[in-house]
């Protein structure tokens, strides 16, 4: 990896929000590839999570993590984003009830506006009410899109989709699926239409499914 990269990554690692502006501008200045920089950004938030895993640092130190991604994140967006004209329609996305990660979800909102939607975002612990309503006051919206990022909210996920599945304007959405712990398999279970691994790829799946 190219040693300015590395450096924005190191200190995502270590949460210095305070300097990774800088860095990330740094990066770009020098020729970096926007794309690059946020995928070493996306892995040392991995980096971060297996250090929580063993124990080696704990939720402040997490957050603090959180915080240094965003702030990354906030200089690369014009760089990684399109021109977000609305060709495709509305999109709701939200992270569901009882989980407090946003940045992936952040990410595949910014993803799907500049692929061409205009994005509804309606932020972290949104109940399934929230949903709802959110619907019901925007019946143009053509894609709803939920994340989840702990296998202890995997169940409000499901719940979330039931209760979009069952529905009266379920025939006219598609509902999209995605975060860490999510699968296919599990996308399929709970009866959404999509699941993507990705920002990159859900912002393509968005397309596919509005088109
Ligand atoms: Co938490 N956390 N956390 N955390 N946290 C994880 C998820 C964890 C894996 C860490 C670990 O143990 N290794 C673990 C979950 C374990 C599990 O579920 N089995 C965990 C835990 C346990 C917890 C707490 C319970 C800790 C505690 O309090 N004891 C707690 C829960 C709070 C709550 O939500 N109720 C908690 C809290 C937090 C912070 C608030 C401190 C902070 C979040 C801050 C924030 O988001 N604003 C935090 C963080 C930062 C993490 C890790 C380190 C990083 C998450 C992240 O931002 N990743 C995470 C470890 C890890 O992920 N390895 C961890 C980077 C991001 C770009 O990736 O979100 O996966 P991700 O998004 C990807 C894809 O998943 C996908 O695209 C994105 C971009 O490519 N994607 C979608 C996401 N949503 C999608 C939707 C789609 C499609 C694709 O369609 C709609």
């Amino acid at each position: 990896m190219n040693s300015q990269i590395q450096t924005v990554a190191d200190n995502v690692i270590k949460g210095k929000s305070k300097v990774i502006a800088g860095l990330v501008q740094e990066a770009l200045d020098a020729g970096c590839d926007a794309s690059e920089i946020l995928n070493a950004m996306i892995d040392a938030m991995g980096v971060v999570g297996g250090k929580f895993k063993r124990n080696e640092i704990f939720v402040p130190e997490m957050l603090i993590a959180a915080k240094a991604m965003k702030k990354g994140v906030e200089v690369l967006k014009p760089h990684l984003a399109g021109d977000g004209a609305n060709v495709y329609g509305k999109m709701i996305i939200g992270t569901v009830a009882g989980d407090l990660h946003d940045i992936g979800k952040n990410l595949v909102a910014m993803m799907i506006e500049s692929a061409g939607f205009e994005v509804i975002d309606l932020g972290v612990d949104v109940p399934i009410e929230k949903f709802v309503e959110t619907i019901q006051a925007n019946p143009d919206v053509k894609i709803v899109g939920l994340s989840a990022l702990l296998t202890t909210t995997m169940p409000a996920l499901k719940d979330t989709v039931a209760a979009l599945n069952n529905a009266d304007f379920r025939s006219s959405i598609k509902v999209m699926v995605g975060g860490a712990p999510i699968t296919q398999e599990f996308a399929d279970e709970i009866g959404a239409d999509a699941y993507t691994a990705d920002a990159a790829s859900a912002a393509e799946k968005a397309k596919e499914l509005a088109a």
